[in-house]
């Protein structure tokens, strides 16, 4: 047995409390590092400048990627919020975890790796949005925003405890990060905290900080902004187009009384959108109104004095709306990270600490025409991640191997020196971070999602990713099988599925889909079943 194996059985003897070699309070405390989890919540690879991003320099975020590992190819295994914090939490896939759409609740007295964390002798918190709908559970300290919660004087819920704070959500829960750490750090124990943000999320009202950040900057378009979705049902029959499906008032933040004065009212928007616009702007102060109306003037006269609201130009102008409130949450985001990184270098905890930062999805930036995500095309199915740990990550280092939110559990697991339960279903990132990927690693990754009918009019679907070939079946009320060569045609638009040059390759897909699908304990019966839950529950539209 070498050193590090001793090691480990001393830690896990001494966690499940058994007798023989313990090891001294201080002594565990120097050896498991300090984690802290950072997951924004629809933050789209292209909007990080370490991701080659022309949109949004991000500084912070790119001082993680400089001392840490930037990951190419993080892949969420079901690309909504809900599902993926549930399978963040236990490590497996939404089937065996419950939570497979966003209606769902997730059962807290599962195993869940902050309570494995937890009896392994850390401290643990969670801080941000949670939208599990439970109580979180496994946590020493959490407070979180009931459901989605609200970008300006967010309402939280304390332990148990709901209150109002006044000021921006990604500053205030920044704020209580770096509170709880700082008691948590003079303790005995590690700690580990879940910092998530609200940002960016949908309507994407950006923080006073940044009301005028890219005032003068003309974003350049995606390739795929007027997608005809030739070949492809599932996305043409989707409702998260630009064009058609972004509300002028609550997504855009035109006045109602101008949407009204453009004659544009009630066929683009209409009262409960009217409602969710006047709502966001009710929480505010008069102060926070006050920069708001004056920072949004010159948006209202654009809007008044457009020539022609039917046409492409009209897509283009709210695509370059969208994307200002959109970077603009961002920008809050890489400010605060950097709060925090600034925090923990003047204290001494940067060797010792190790932060991912990710999100619970990708996200579209116009690609497809499209907001959104949920679909299993790549700007939805990727999510940044980025991982510093000086002690065991090479700064500035590059990945390029498939890896899954299902991995988060299993690798802080690793670090904490605490087995992984059978049930988890990802695999420890420790030595891929490290620069040793072990030889049997994933060449393949498996995807299913199901919220159908409901937001966005996104068909249920599952799917094999390798790292040259996307393989997707859309099922319910269609039956399509969509193919792409990602080496040929990085934005999705050419479904191979009929060509006969690759008819092996969709076959050898297939097999290895179902592998995969009985390996994880996915089936036909289940997806079935789940059907017939939703519909029984009344879910039978969908909206946008
Ligand atoms: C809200 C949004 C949707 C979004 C879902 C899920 N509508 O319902 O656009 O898809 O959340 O997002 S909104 O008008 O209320 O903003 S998720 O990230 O939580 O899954
Ligand atoms: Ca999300």
């Amino acid at each position: 047995m070498n050193n590090r194996l001793l090691q480990g059985c001393c830690l896990s003897a001494f966690v499940v409390g058994s007798f023989g070699c313990k090891t001294a309070p201080e002594e565990e405390k120097a050896e498991k590092p300090n984690i802290i989890y950072i997951m924004t919540d629809d933050h789209a690879n292209r909007a990080l400048s370490c991701y080659g991003g022309d949109l949004i320099e991000t500084p912070n975020l790119d001082r993680l990627a400089e001392e840490g590992m930037r990951f190419n190819h993080s892949f969420v295994t079901n690309s909504i919020s809900a599902p993926s914090r549930a399978t963040l939490l236990t490590g497996q896939y939404s089937h065996k975890n419950g939570v497979i759409d966003n209606a769902k609740e997730f059962d807290g007295s599962q195993m869940t790796f902050p309570k494995l964390l937890r009896d392994a002798g850390y401290q643990t918190a969670m801080i941000g949005k949670w939208h599990l709908k439970s109580e979180p559970t496994g946590f020493d300290y959490w407070k979180v925003l009931p459901g989605q919660g609200s970008y300006y004087n967010p309402d939280f819920i304390e332990m148990g405890e709901r209150m109002r704070d006044t000021g921006y959500v990604t500053d205030l829960i920044t704020d209580e990060v770096i509170n709880w750490i700082d008691q948590a750090k003079g303790k005995e124990k590690p700690f580990c905290v879940l910092y998530h943000h609200k940002a960016p999320h949908r309507a994407w009202w950006p923080g006073p900080d940044h009301l005028n950040t890219f005032d003068d900057k003309q974003f350049p378009e995606p390739e795929t902004l007027f997608d005809d979705y030739e070949d492809r049902k599932a996305a043409e029959a989707a409702l998260m187009e630009i064009d058609s499906n972004m509300y002028l008032s609550s997504d855009l933040k035109v006045k109602p009384e101008h949407v009204k004065q453009s004659g544009m009212y009630p066929d683009t928007d209409n009262p409960e959108r009217f409602q969710a616009y006047q709502g966001s702007l009710d929480r505010m102060t008069e102060q926070q109104k006050e920069a708001w109306n004056e920072a949004y003037a010159d948006r209202q006269q654009e809007f008044l004095e457009f020539d022609d609201r039917t046409g492409n130009d009209f897509v283009r102008w709210k695509y370059q709306q969208y994307m200002e409130d959109y970077l603009r949450c961002i920008a809050g985001v890489d400010d605060n990270v950097g709060r925090l990184l600034d925090y923990l270098e003047e204290n001494d905890m940067k060797e010792n600490t190790i932060i991912v930062y990710t999100s619970d999805q990708g996200f579209y930036l116009g690609e497809h025409g499209w907001f959104d995500k949920r679909f299993m095309y790549e700007e939805s199915l990727r999510m940044p991640l980025l991982v510093r740990y000086p002690k065991e990550v090479e700064a500035g280092s590059v990945n390029e191997d498939i890896v899954l939110n299902l991995d988060f559990a299993p690798t802080f697991l690793d670090y904490a020196g605490v087995e992984k339960p059978e049930q988890m279903q990802g695999r420890s990132l420790r030595p891929v971070l490290k620069g040793e990927t072990p030889p049997n690693w994933r060449e393949s990754m498996y995807y299913h999602y199901y919220e159908y009918p409901a937001w966005h009019a996104t068909k249920r679907h599952y799917g094999i990713r390798t790292d040259r070939y996307k393989l997707i079946h859309f099922y319910y009320d269609i039956d399509e099988w969509e193919f792409y060569d990602l080496e040929e045609d990085p934005n999705e638009l050419n479904n191979e599925i009929d060509n006969p040059k690759y008819e092996e390759t969709i076959k050898m897909l297939k097999k290895r889909m179902e592998d995969l699908r009985e390996k994880f304990g996915d089936s036909e019966e289940l997806s079935q079943k789940y059907i017939e839950q939703w519909i029984e529950s009344g879910h039978t539209e969908s909206q946008f």
